[in-house]
């Protein structure tokens, strides 16, 4: 868990924005948190999440000022693109980028709350399940239900899971939940707070890939 507690999301002002520039920093740890994995067959994931943050963080870049938070993005191209938003730009990656930090919010929430099938305690199964229908299903057609059915079953031990996120040292499952359960205090904060605004501003989309 150290890979996760080294990078820590910070704690959100009162009035709840999420400032741009420190969350893309955060998130650019996640995608090693994938490797945590431990298999390739999670590259697509990877290449996905990265793709998201490349494209927010080119938009970011064409003015700081203007984009320090994230709603203020929303806002900007709200105006630039008329009848195009929101599925466009930056408001696209992100509104993408915000599942998958909800599938990772809710399993790792999940893994916390020491949810498990009592059968098979070490299998992650039933937290990745949970994770994929509180996230993504919903925006998925059958073919990607499939697939995500079949990567569920690459998934690795719990125990070995617990394992790389602590960079491989040997912790107690507890002290790395325990680490867990602190790095969701603002990760959760912060996902919550990126919902609000999409539902704030009516920039959610339904549409299915
Ligand atoms: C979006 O992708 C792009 O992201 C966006 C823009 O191009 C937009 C246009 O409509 O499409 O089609 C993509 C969709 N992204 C839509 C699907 C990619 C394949 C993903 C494979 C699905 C498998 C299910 C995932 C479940 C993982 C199970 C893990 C089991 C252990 C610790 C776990 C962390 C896992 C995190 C999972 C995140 C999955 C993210 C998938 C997102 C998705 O469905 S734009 O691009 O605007 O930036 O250009």
């Amino acid at each position: 868990m150290a890979l996760l507690m080294d990078h820590q999301f910070r704690q959100l002002p009162a009035d709840k924005q999420v400032e741009t520039r420190p969350f893309l920093e955060a998130c650019s740890y996640l995608p090693y948190f994938i490797d945590c994995l431990g298999s390739t067959i999670f590259a697509p994931i990877k290449a996905e999440i990265t793709g998201n943050l490349t494209k927010i963080k080119a938009v970011y870049d064409t003015n700081p000022g203007k984009y320090k938070t994230l709603q203020q993005i929303l806002e900007g191209e709200k105006d630039m693109h008329g009848s195009q938003w929101p599925k466009v730009g930056a408001t696209l990656a992100l509104m993408w980028l915000k599942r998958a930090l909800r599938f990772i919010q809710v399993f790792l929430q999940s893994l916390a709350d020491g949810e498990r099938d009592e059968t098979n305690p070490n299998l992650l199964r039933i937290n990745v399940t949970k994770a994929y229908e509180a996230s993504l299903m919903h925006y998925h057609g059958w073919f990607l239900q499939k697939i995500f059915k079949a990567i569920m079953y690459t998934a690795p031990y719990k125990t070995e899971f617990l394992k790389s996120l602590s960079k491989g040292r040997e912790v107690k499952d507890e002290e790395c939940l325990e680490k867990i359960r602190k790095f969701l205090i603002n990760f959760s904060a912060t996902v919550d707070a990126i919902y609000d605004v999409y539902s704030k501003m009516h920039a959610e989309l339904e549409y299915k890939v």
